[in-house]
């Protein structure tokens, strides 16, 4: 079983690529950029990486982030994720960036989006990935920081398929970027978002009905209000569902209580993906692994997770058959 894991074909829908930073390569950024990290060595790194719920671990992930400062650093970043892909046999890859977090520390919008858009057109030509690129909005800033960064995105429409909305969902609920997503679908960008990660079950249909979204990023919280869940499963809204990431954020106390499965059952349109594999300990192959092991998955039901991704991915439909 472990093999056909291995082998099966993955479609990944939710992975920030600042998450997919590991230690080691944060090491060699600070050193080639002349950075002081607050971690003696990888192993401290690595040891630092414990959570008790999103905010403790989003302090760590922008602290991170801060050694991305050339095209060079976000390419060799990609690139990185991109090799690990290849290992999981991942065919195709829609990514998160957060440009917020670039753009606040004087690095230009243009910089980030060459560097990951570069490594992701080696990667379709060496590799045989595709794959699209989403920029997510950071919820705990302001809508009109959110209005300033779409504008900075206008001149690489091009490379960018969609807006996502992440970070501090507590507090900062969907409809505060309703007027923003707005603006991002009358300029062609299609709409996703995290909701009910940690937050409740009124920001999935705050997200669906306030943003428009066609994918909601986590959702498991949907579980605790039962017509939700059917509503989901008959309007087909995937949910792009992290198991790794909910255990080390302690959304589940563990695996075994992950709510994967009883979705799946109840027929709503889940997908297995990595969220920030270098902090959450795992790529896509490890959540699959994690989740059968957990949870006992069929191959039919394993198999289903990825014809869900297929469903759910934003490429058109002539492309999605060139993934089957
Ligand atoms: C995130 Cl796990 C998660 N949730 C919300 N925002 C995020 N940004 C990066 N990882
Ligand atoms: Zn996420």
């Amino acid at each position: 079983m472990e093999d056909f894991i291995r082998k099966l074909p993955k479609v990944e829908l939710h992975l920030h690529i600042e998450g997919s930073l590991e230690p080691e390569l944060m090491f060699t950024l600070a050193e080639r950029n002349n950075i002081s990290l607050p971690y003696a060595s990888v192993e401290e790194a690595r040891n630092a990486y414990q959570f008790t719920d999103l905010q403790s671990f989003l302090d760590i992930y922008y602290q991170g982030a801060n050694v991305l400062q050339t095209k060079q650093d976000f390419f060799d970043l990609t690139w990185a994720y991109l090799l690990r892909c290849q290992e999981d046999n991942v065919i195709h890859t829609e990514i998160f960036f957060d440009p917020q977090t670039h753009t606040q520390r004087g690095i230009p919008f243009a910089t980030v989006v060459a560097g990951i858009s570069d490594a992701l057109e080696k990667a379709e030509k060496e590799l045989g990935i595709s794959s699209l690129l989403i920029m997510c909005f950071l919820r705990h800033l302001s809508e009109q920081d959110a209005f300033d960064t779409l504008e900075q995105a206008k001149p690489h429409l091009d490379k960018i398929v969609a807006v996502g909305l992440d970070s501090s969902e507590l507090g900062h609920p969907p409809e505060k970027f309703s007027r923003v997503f707005s603006a991002s679908r009358q300029l062609g960008l299609r709409c996703v978002a995290h909701a009910g990660e940690e937050g409740p079950p009124a920001n999935i249909r705050s997200a669906i009905d306030d943003l428009h979204v066609e994918r909601i990023d986590h959702g498991v919280k949907c579980a605790s209000d039962r017509k939700l869940v059917d509503e989901l499963a008959r309007m087909k809204m995937p949910l792009t569902v992290c198991p790794l990431s909910n255990i080390k954020l302690c959304v589940f106390s563990s695996m075994e209580q992950h709510n994967f499965l009883y979705l799946l059952k109840k027929g709503v349109c889940v997908t297995i993906n990595s969220d920030d594999p270098a902090f959450f300990g795992g790529y896509m192959t490890d959540n699959f692994l994690a989740v059968h092991k957990a949870l006992n998955l069929t191959r039919p039901q394993l198999v289903q997770c990825t014809m869900n991704a297929i469903e759910a991915c934003f490429l058109n439909q002539k492309n999605k058959k060139n993934l089957l």
